[in-house]
């Protein structure tokens, strides 16, 4: 078996290392009759680079407008179809980054307690070697490679990261989607056996129950909807707050925070009462309908109403309309779901809808992603014998905080585990609930890329609590964010400005590949994730102590394809091998940013017989046939959540244009537009307690309590509150913001969906005072 990977490896090797010759060759020849060759020298002259932005997730390419070595303008990429020619506030912004007086320009060592701001700086060459020696002092103490967790947010140098998770051998990676995505892509997979995308440039009839398209850019749906809404696109928002999506609708439902779910059964109840599905399409490609049928016979619109108190009369004409105009209708499936504790029960019942009206794989419809396939070159890790399971996919008694209500609790939803947990991705509270614990086993060092935890997870006493625990924490970050302030050593990464990126594909209707090209030199000398892990796992491997409990003849495999032929070849090579198999497909990504096999919509590629869906029954399963053998309801069923008491209101969250996450508020040119946040409040509640637009009011849930300034407004509902992510910051190395207005983290309660160990954000309750 060992052998038999080992050949394997080799032979994967040598394949990478050949064709990375091969594309060398080519591509500087290319560059050099480009012009690019001089691209690098950057001092005098004007030019313009294709590259990719990582403001937000969307990743828009544009062109650098590049004069005398520094950046004057970013203007969109007309190539870069997938954000439709865009580029968002927070993309111009972006300019300035490299530039951004308070941004890191040098590692930095703690120098007295932890978040006590005073540091000192390293050379990059001290911070890798300090790296090293705590990761083998670890492995010494603990004799366990998972007592050091690996925590991150994507970005197209994630994977460098993972990189060094990988030599290390860790299996306590904590990434993003269990702050994010997580129940949206259980739910709609448990139905398609993927998680698709809406087709939104096409659809004649849209049901967005909270998503926020207008202010919460996801590229191209945002700019179809803003920009190019087909005409007579009928499109339909449920939120409880007025927001510019809202503004845009032709009909605002202000639901009932948490009873979301009650209108879709309602209007699967009335689409299968009325006859109004796609008979043929339910018969030939659907599990379960019979069971569905029997199931929503108690979900009428007139039980929805008093639910989420929409009309009756409108969820009827919801269905109606929604089957008049199949195959283009759909629910959206919605990105931020970490919402309510139901949350994948609540994305099933949505992902039901457009299957029963036949809206799948076709223009306007619900569609599974295309993705543009790209090289990667096998690295075979070494097999260590110190590592541990995960941390929280092991049962360690029951967890108070996933399930808010006692009912709940006998609905036979897992209280001991999560029960479908991503195996790279884990579940952040579930996770920190275990550290906090010790148990099963102690994590005792924090490696962090991208991540500012301590803003993006709730509950942040808990997670501050969780730091003081640590050994040591390393963070790689651009700026000194809160997670940055309380860690021990601080590497700065270049921001996507100066640094060259390896291509991923971002996959969707319109799929795409793109990379980063640097399009300045560093400012400040500093180096990529890619770098940074050369240089860390280099200093690595003086340590003799780290690879006493793997195989030798192994470990000379891994140094010699992964080490030598992958982290001491420039990126470029890598990028190179990576899109090898496309003509001059490294020169298209210098010259256009992009690549891609088509610049139409994939459509129709599981429509064929042979074609299986990756659910049980190889179909789109109405009734999810592997849920109960853990216990979990097949079909969607309601349960009522517990809802805010007299005095109290849900306090929910919600993004806004001019900034992503805790991660841009410190930006000059973004300050100028948003200083610091406020809380809506609805006019009528205000009144009752005295609040008049502009108080300074404080808000209290059972965890914390933050105060800023009251919005008094009509456009949220009375029983809930809101206000803006990424203020009242808690580190003095981002002045701009530093406790200028409220922090989420700080009062959200840290409650989690049960089966994809999603966190639920909207489960706190808060009273609301005059401060
Ligand atoms: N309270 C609350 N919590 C939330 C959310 C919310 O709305 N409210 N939203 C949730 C969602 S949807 C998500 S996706 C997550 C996101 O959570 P995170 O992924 O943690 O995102 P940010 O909070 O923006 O923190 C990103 C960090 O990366 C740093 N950074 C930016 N660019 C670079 C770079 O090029 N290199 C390096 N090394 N660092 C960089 C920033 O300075 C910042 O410190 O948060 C989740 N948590
Ligand atoms: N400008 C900007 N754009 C971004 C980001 C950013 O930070 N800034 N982040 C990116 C990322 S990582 C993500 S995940 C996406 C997130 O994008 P979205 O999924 O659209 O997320 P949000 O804006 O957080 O939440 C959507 C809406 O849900 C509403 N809501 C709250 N509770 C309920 C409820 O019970 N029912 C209903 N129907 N609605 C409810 C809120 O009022 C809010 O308007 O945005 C991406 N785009
Ligand atoms: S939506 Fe805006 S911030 Fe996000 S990648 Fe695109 S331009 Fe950048
Ligand atoms: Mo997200």
């Amino acid at each position: 078996m060992k052998l038999s990977r080992r050949k394997f490896l080799a032979a994967s090797g040598g394949a990478f290392a050949a064709a990375v010759a091969a594309a060398n060759l080519s591509s500087l020849t290319a560059v050099a009759e480009s012009g690019h060759g001089d691209a690098q020298t950057g001092e005098k002259g004007e030019k313009h680079i294709a590259s990719s932005c990582e403001m937000c997730v969307n990743k828009c390419g544009f062109y650098a407008h590049v004069v005398n070595g520094r950046i004057k303008k970013l203007n969109p990429n007309p190539h870069f179809f997938k954000s439709r020619s865009m580029l968002c506030a927070r993309g111009n912004a972006g300019a300035e980054e490299p530039y951004n007086p308070e941004r890191l320009k040098t590692p930095l060592v703690r120098d007295g307690e932890r978040g006590e701001n005073k540091w000192r700086k390293i050379s990059y060459e001290e911070a890798f070697q300090i790296v090293a020696q705590k990761l083998a002092e670890a492995k010494t103490k603990y004799e366990n490679r998972s007592s050091v967790a690996f925590f991150s947010s994507e970005g197209l140098q994630e994977g460098s990261f993972q990189m060094l998770a990988q030599t290390y051998g860790s299996l306590n990676t904590v990434r993003h989607p269990s702050l994010c995505l997580s129940s949206t892509i259980q739910g709609w997979s448990s139905v398609y056996g993927v998680y698709p995308d809406a087709d939104l440039a096409n659809a004649m009839f849209v049901v967005m129950p909270g998503a926020n398209r207008a202010e919460a850019l996801v590229t191209p749906d945002s700019m179809d909807f803003l920009r190019y809404r087909p005409k007579g696109q009928q499109l339909v928002v449920l939120d409880p707050r007025f927001t510019n999506t809202a503004a845009k609708a032709d009909r605002w439902y202000p639901v009932k925070p948490a009873t979301d779910m009650a209108f879709m059964l309602g209007m699967i109840n009335v689409i299968i009462n009325e006859e109004l599905y796609n008979k043929e399409f339910v018969a030939n490609m659907t599990e379960g309908f019979e069971d569905l049928k029997a199931h929503v016979q108690q979900y009428t619109p007139e039980w929805a109403e008093k639910e989420c108190e929409i009309p009756a009369s409108e969820i009827r004409w919801c269905a109606r309309e929604f089957a008049k105009y199949a195959p283009r209708s759909v629910i959206y499936p919605g990105r931020r779901t970490s919402w309510y504790v139901d949350d994948v029960a609540f994305r099933r019942a949505c992902a039901i809808i457009p299957a029963l009206c036949g809206c799948w794989d076709v223009p306007g419809g619900i569609v599974p992603k295309a993705g543009v396939p790209l090289k990667t070159p096998d690295v075979m890790y070494p097999f260590y014998d110190m590592v541990e399971e995960r941390l929280d996919v092991e049962s360690f008694g029951e967890f108070d905080n996933n399930l808010p209500d006692d009912a709940r609790k006998e609905a036979g939803l897992p209280l001991d585990s999560v029960a479908y947990l991503g195996e790279k991705d884990g579940s952040w509270v579930r996770f920190r609930e275990a550290v906090l614990r010790g148990e099963p086993y102690p994590v005792k060092m924090m490696m962090v890329y991208k991540q500012n935890f301590v803003e993006a997870a709730p509950n942040r006493v808990k997670t501050l609590k969780m730091m003081e625990m640590m050994d040591f924490i390393c963070m790689i970050d651009i700026q000194m964010s809160d997670t940055a302030y309380y860690a021990d050593l601080v590497i700065p990464e270049s921001t996507y400005l100066e640094r060259w990126d390896v291509v991923h594909s971002l996959a969707g209707i319109w799929p795409i590949a793109t990379f980063r090209q640097a399009c300045v030199e560093p400012v400040f000398q500093t180096k990529s994730m890619f770098e940074i892990t050369a240089g860390i796992v280099d200093e690595m491997l003086k340590i003799p102590e780290l690879w006493d409990d793997t195989d030798e003849e192994e470990l000379e495999y891994f140094k010699e394809d992964f080490v030598e032929a992958i982290l001491h070849a420039p990126i470029q090579d890598y990028i190179k091998y990576q899109v090898s198999g496309y003509e001059n497909g490294y020169e298209r990504l210098l010259k256009e940013g992009v690549i891609y096999k088509t610049d139409q919509g994939v459509y129709g590629t599981t429509k064929n017989d042979a074609y299986r869906f990756k659910t049980r029954s190889g179909k789109i399963e109405f009734t999810n046939v592997k849920y109960p053998e853990k216990g979990l309801d097949s079909l969607p069923v309601y349960r009522r959540a517990r809802q805010p008491k007299n005095g109290q209101f849900r306090f929910i969250l919600g993004r806004h244009g001019w900034n992503t996450h805790t991660g841009t508020q410190n930006n000059e040119y973004l300050w100028e537009i948003q200083k610091e946040n406020t809380l809506w409040i609805n006019s009528k509640e205000a009144f009752k307690l005295g609040i008049k637009n502009g108080d300074k009011v404080v808000v209290k849930s059972s965890v914390g309590e933050q105060s800023l300034r009251a919005e008094v407004t009509e456009k949220i509902r009375p029983d809930c509150v809101y206000y803006a992510h990424g203020f009242g910051r808690i580190s003095k190395g981002m002045s701009l913001v530093y406790q200028k207005g409220a922090s989420q983290a700080a009062i959200l309660e840290d409650y989690i969906e049960p089966i994809s160990g999603n966190a639920a954000m909207h489960e706190t309750f808060v009273t609301v005072s005059k401060a």
